[in-house]
């Protein structure tokens, strides 16, 4: 089978919201050697952007959105072994507190950065979602971590990011963490707002930040 029509399979079995059938996609991805990163980035996420701007004309509802949800994170128990797999075993490059952010139920992308982070070759420490501006930065104290990593991804919740800088000044702790930011509402231009230390639209460009923070320190 090509490439494309296993990339195909892969759109339509998370646009169907099909868990089995884009299971069976996945192994037949694997087995035909496309490397677990492209089958997220360019058969997965593409078909998650296109769910989200179906609910958004209302073309489906939230059971809907549900299944595609299910659908992705059986994949991904999966795709994340072999995604931490072809990291290997190395010295721990630094440490990494990340969260969704308060009010946001959002994971998925926040679990594919945690992934990409430990695969190159970071200590993560997962706060899950719905996490206040505080937590994030008590975490951070506690296990002297180097970056806080937050994940927003409804228009109402960015601010929590904001919140988060916020916390980190209220406490005379603004420069000893990098601060990342990312998740479907985010942008540059936000990041710049409010001051973070970067923004990422991937999570291959998190890792990016990730290890340029490190180096710089
Ligand atoms: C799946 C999904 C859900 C699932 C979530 C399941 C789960 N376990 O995560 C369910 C069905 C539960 C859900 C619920 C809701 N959702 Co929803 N959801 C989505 C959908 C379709 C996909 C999100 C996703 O997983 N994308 C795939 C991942 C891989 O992409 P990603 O998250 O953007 O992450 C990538 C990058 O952004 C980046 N990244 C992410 N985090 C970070 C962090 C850092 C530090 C960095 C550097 C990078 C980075 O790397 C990732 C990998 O490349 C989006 C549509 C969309 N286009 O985003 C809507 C969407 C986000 N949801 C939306 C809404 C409105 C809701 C609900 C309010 C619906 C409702 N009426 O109840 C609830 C929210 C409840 C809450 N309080 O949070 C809206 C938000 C609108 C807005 N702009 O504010 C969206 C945009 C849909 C839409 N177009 O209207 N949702």
């Amino acid at each position: 089978m090509s490439d494309e029509s296993i990339l195909e399979q892969l759109y339509n079995a998370i646009i169907n919201g099909d868990k089995g059938g884009l299971e069976r996609a996945v192994g037949s991805a694997l087995k035909e050697g496309i490397t677990p990163s492209e089958i997220i980035e360019k058969g997965m996420s593409p078909a998650m952007k296109e769910v989200g701007d179906r609910f958004a004309r209302y073309e489906i509802y939230l059971p809907e959105m549900m299944l595609a949800a299910e659908a992705w994170e059986g994949a991904m128990q999966i795709l994340e072994p072999k995604l931490l797999e072809s990291g290997g075993e190395r010295k721990k490059l630094g440490r990494v507190v990340i969260g969704t952010v308060k009010g946001d139920i959002h994971s998925i992308g926040k679990n594919i950065v945690g992934a990409m982070l430990k695969m190159n070759g970071f200590e993560v420490f997962d706060l899950g979602v719905d996490v206040a501006a505080s937590a994030f930065v008590s975490k951070a104290e506690e296990v002297s971590a180097d970056i806080i990593a937050a994940s927003a991804l409804m228009s109402t919740t960015i601010p929590q990011q904001k919140s988060i800088i916020e916390h980190l000044e209220a406490r005379g702790a603004r420069g000893k963490y990098c601060v990342l930011i990312g998740g479907g509402s985010t942008t540059q231009e936000w990041a710049d707002n409010i001051g973070a230390d970067g923004y990422g639209r991937t999570a291959g460009d998190a890792a990016i930040l990730a290890l340029k923070a490190v180096s710089q320190k």
